[in-house]
């Protein structure tokens, strides 16, 4: 995602600047080492691109910046829950709007922290006192960090994910390692299967990896390089390509946007809505993932 020809409406510091696409405002990072983006709406990171790269981030180029749907593409933050299990899918964390609470910045990168909070409209679908932060640290690498709080007086229940959509050539020419062999298959009735070392695409996949390694790495042939996921604070890792006859099907991505993206998800996940991580009053959880080239 192009940051740079987008409008600025606020300038923070030499390295941080609000900018404005559509209804959306995104908290743009500029620095020696990296140039990224985080959407206020979503507390959604829309592009990581390390000086001399190509963005490591893929955004749909038919996204909609509406400030209401959640946007195509991306690190959505899927929260307090993973997928269908409950209404909307994916929770409701990825289209609200979030607060900007601080940014600071060295020779090393910028640190861009947001926060939400409760309010009538997220206590009304899920009826839990929260403080939810989201800790972007832009550097030679990307480091997003979910911190999940409970301030209610009662413990509670979550799941959830960072939901990284990976900018690749061409997903024939993509070839993954790390995740594990074990996997609940989303197409074939959550059947557990067991899988091999290596994965390379030739269809649509929407797993569940229950096992996988410390780093994920996919390869991209044709840029020659390999992008590593370093995930931690999750229970598996969602592997997803939607393939032509689903992407064709959502309006927010292109018919072919399926070719040069691939989803490597550092995620809670959890069977229904009463399962995942418990935490008491007071207790913190860490979900996160590093990415770098
Ligand atoms: O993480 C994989 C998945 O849960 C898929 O099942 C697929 O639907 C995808 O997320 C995107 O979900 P969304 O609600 O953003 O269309």
């Amino acid at each position: 995602m192009n940051l740079s020809q987008l409008p600025a409406i606020a300038v923070l510091s030499d390295n941080v600047t609000i900018v404005q696409h559509g209804e959306v405002k995104i908290v743009r990072v500029m620095h020696d080492k990296a140039v990224a983006g985080i959407s206020l709406l979503g507390g959604h990171v829309v592009s990581y691109q390390p000086t001399g790269q190509e963005d490591l981030i893929w955004m749909s180029k038919a996204a909609i910046f509406d400030g209401e749907k959640a946007l195509r593409g991306g690190i959505p933050v899927c929260w307090p829950w993973f997928g269908r299990i409950a209404n909307p899918a994916h929770g409701f964390a990825r289209s609200k709007e979030w607060e900007l609470v601080e940014h600071r910045e060295n020779e090393h990168g910028v640190i861009v922290e947001l926060a939400l909070f409760p309010s009538e409209d997220t206590l009304s679908i899920w009826p839990h006192l929260f403080d939810l932060r989201l800790v972007m640290e832009v550097g030679d690498e990307l480091k997003v960090t979910l911190k999940v709080r409970n301030i209610d007086d009662h413990a509670w229940t979550f799941s959830g994910a960072l939901h990284t959509y990976l900018n690749i050539s061409e997903i024939t020419q993509m070839q993954a390692t790390g995740m594990g062999a074990e996997y609940i298959d989303g197409l074939q009735d959550n059947k557990v299967c067991q899988g091999g070392d290596t994965l390379e695409l030739t269809a649509g996949i929407d797993r569940v990896y229950t096992q996988p390694e410390a780093v994920i790495k996919v390869e991209d042939k044709v840029l020659d390089r390999t992008l590593h996921i370093t995930n931690s604070g999750h229970n598996s890792a969602v592997l997803w390509n939607p393939w032509i006859e689903v992407a064709t099907d959502m309006a927010d991505m292109e018919n072919d946007g399926y070719k040069t993206m691939f989803c490597v998800e550092s995620t809670i996940h959890a069977p229904t809505i009463d399962d995942g991580i418990t935490l008491q009053p007071n207790e913190t959880h860490e979900l996160s993932t590093i990415i770098s080239a």
